[in-house]
């Protein structure tokens, strides 16, 4: 009697403790993996105490003294080669909160899963392509709530940033061995078949609807419809340019300036002057000259015929004899003069066609950070009240000079989200707002052209993942009406 007493007593207890809800906590503190698996490929020292990052030796955020990591050789070097899955014991999940640390890369196949017995992943993370982990709280959808549950750690990635870390996962039920031996034996294979997620398509998003058509220049020389179809294109890189009022375009590419009709025949063409290394402009004139500028050992500014004869010579004064940055996007003013964007220089400077220079617009003033904020012009758009619109790439600003030089407008990426990432070209729209490309965002889902209005609201952006980087934009139409005048 008295032994039944204790089976009963003791069968109490376990459905008790079955019931009760328990704390979940995989930190790997105990130095060992806590009844995880690697249950496909390989990796050579998944759980890991390493203190600091490979290269740039900052903390991991860990927590404690162990975590796990694909990116650990044996010898304790790195490598993103390793490809595998690693899989928790099974739990009951009782309460729909989890937290855990995640970092490393963030594909679609470099992630962290909660998964069902029945191989369903509910919730996922991933790093940020960083190195410190960074921490995730899940909430589980009221279904999963009671069910078995165990989590899945995939690195299906064997390029840059192609692995992950995991700590420190803390969720409240409770573990069940039967459950975890039962899966274990039964688990399919998968790191082969991880769904790749669909193509990043062209897109403008605005809240308030604003699509625009546009030329970009680039790694692509390209007009974009409202709706993102390719309107007309042509091969090579190129810098500056335009679309003309017969709808011909006009492009510079690196030493040479062509205009183009649109199926395809060129009918104007400059090649660069001997000795000089880029042409940064390409503008034509209400005298149906070309402006182009020239970088190299005679930096100039020049207006050349429709039959190439080069009628006016300005030469320049960037102040270095690093070609590549003497000069961008060059305007012809209306009263005749030419405004001109010297990068090294840290200014804009108002030419006069005899070259003698009757104003500078610097761009290293205090009020924008001084000389080490590297705020390097790259536009000089005049607006009708006199002020200056100038894109500061390398800075991540564009700022607003008046007549005298001062501030009175400057949006930097407090303002745009980040979405500065080395401003080029850009135009001021007739509405107020203004437009900017990023040469350096190179993501295919990153957003290569934004808008923001004079309240610094961006409200229009424009990604594609059909080419890396941008250099200049002509805005055409915005919601199929012409945008004139073209301030840019
Ligand atoms: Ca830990
Ligand atoms: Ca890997």
């Amino acid at each position: 009697m008295k032994n039944a007493c204790l089976i009963l007593l003791a069968i109490c207890q376990t459905l008790v403790l079955t019931a009760s809800a328990e704390n979940v906590i995989f930190d790997f503190e105990s130095g060992d993996m806590q009844g995880w698996k690697i249950v496909e490929g390989k990796f050579e020292k998944l759980l890991t105490d390493r203190a600091e990052f490979h290269h740039k030796q900052g903390p991991y955020n860990k927590e404690g003294k162990y975590f796990l990591s694909t990116l650990e050789l044996a010898d304790n070097s790195p490598s993103d080669k390793a490809t595998g899955v690693a899989e928790s014991p099974v739990f009951r999940l009782d309460n729909a909160e989890m937290s855990l640390l995640v970092g490393g890369g963030r594909h679609h196949d470099t992630y962290v899963a909660l998964c069902t017995l029945d191989d369903k992943q509910h919730l996922t993370a991933s790093g940020d392509d960083a190195q410190p982990m960074k921490k995730i709280t899940w909430k589980a959808p009221k279904e999963l709530l009671g069910q078995k549950v165990f989590l899945r750690l995939v690195d299906g990635n064997a390029g840059g940033w192609g692995h992950i870390t995991f700590d420190n996962f803390q969720a409240v039920g409770q573990l069940d061995e039967a459950a975890s031996e039962a899966h274990f034996a039964s688990r399919k294979p998968m790191l082969n078949d991880i769904p790749k997620p669909p193509a990043p398509e062209a897109s403008q998003i605005s809240k308030t609807g604003i699509r625009h058509s546009f030329l970009i220049t680039g790694a692509w020389t390209a007009i974009i419809g409202e709706d993102n179809e390719i309107i007309w294109r042509t091969p090579g890189g190129s810098r500056d340019g335009c679309v003309l009022e017969n709808g011909n375009v006009l492009i510079a590419f690196g030493n040479v300036v062509k205009e183009f009709t649109r199926d395809g025949k060129v009918v104007f063409e400059y090649k660069i002057g001997k000795g000089n290394r880029e042409i940064s402009t390409a503008i034509r004139l209400a005298n149906n000259r070309t402006l182009i500028t020239e970088l190299g050992n005679s930096p100039r500014l020049i207006e050349v015929e429709a039959g190439g004869t080069i009628a006016v010579d300005v030469v320049l004064e960037p102040e270095t004899n690093n070609a590549h940055m003497q000069t961008r996007m060059a305007r012809k003013l209306p009263n005749g003069n030419y405004l001109v964007p010297h990068l090294l220089a840290f200014a804009v400077k108002e030419y006069q066609p005899d070259g003698k220079i009757v104003k500078v617009l610097k761009t290293d003033l205090e009020d924008l950070g001084g000389r080490k904020a590297e705020n390097w012009p790259f536009t000089a758009i005049r607006l009708e009240n006199g002020n200056t619109v100038i894109n500061l790439t390398h800075g991540n600003k564009c700022v607003e000079l008046d007549a005298d030089g001062k501030v009175v407008w400057v949006a930097t990426n407090a303002d745009a989200g980040g979405l500065f990432k080395d401003p080029c070209g850009g135009q001021r729209l007739p509405n107020g707002n203004t437009v900017f490309v990023s040469h350096a965002e190179g993501r295919p889902d990153g957003t290569k052209v934004f808008e923001i209005t004079r309240d610094k609201e961006v409200v229009w952006e424009y990604k594609d993942p059909r080419y890396q980087s941008g250099h200049e934009i002509h805005i055409l139409t915005t919601n199929g009406e012409p945008v004139t005048p073209a301030l840019r």
